[in-house]
């Protein structure tokens, strides 16, 4: 893989170079199901995040989108389908951290998880729920020790 050091491009915009993500079967290594194509560009320099978004007990991803932002895929019963996209915001790092992924975690305690990734935070439904860059919006916002809201 080739990088572009000073925008974070994965060389480059040629749809060759997108990431995917391919479901394995645990107990022999089968191929399930490969995910991203052209219309989903991946970062393949980042590693994805899974957990259960949607309450379904079924394990849902979340991955870097090459052009900013994440996006989120969720089991249907067959295959993974995109659930849906989270623009890049004002904390979008995309062009500086090359290698960085999404998280999930319940930032709030509340039973629902958030994805972060850089310093934007996103729902479970992929709405934004903070976009400044800093622990501001961590401590003042997410993380308030005290009332545990949003
Ligand atoms: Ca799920
Ligand atoms: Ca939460």
């Amino acid at each position: 893989m080739a990088l572009v050091p000073e925008t974070g491009e994965v060389l480059g915009n040629d749809p060759n170079s997108f990431g995917v993500l391919r479901v394995l079967r645990g107990r022999d290594c089968s191929l399930i199901e490969t995910i991203g194509d052209q219309t989903t560009p991946l970062r393949q320099s980042a590693g994805p995040a899974l957990g259960d978004l949607d309450g379904d007990h079924n394990i849902d991803i979340v991955a870097r989108l090459n052009t900013g932002g994440v996006v989120a895929f969720r089991w249907n019963g067959t295959s993974y389908v995109k659930y849906w996209t989270g623009a890049a915001a004002g904390g979008d790092i995309s062009a500086n951290q090359v290698w960085d992924g999404p998280s999930i975690h319940d930032l709030d305690n509340d039973g629902k998880p958030e994805i972060i990734y850089g310093a934007t935070v996103y729902r479970a439904d992929g709405c934004i729920a903070s976009a400044t860059l800093g622990f501001p919006a961590y401590n003042c916002a997410l993380l308030n020790a005290q009332t545990r809201t949003f």
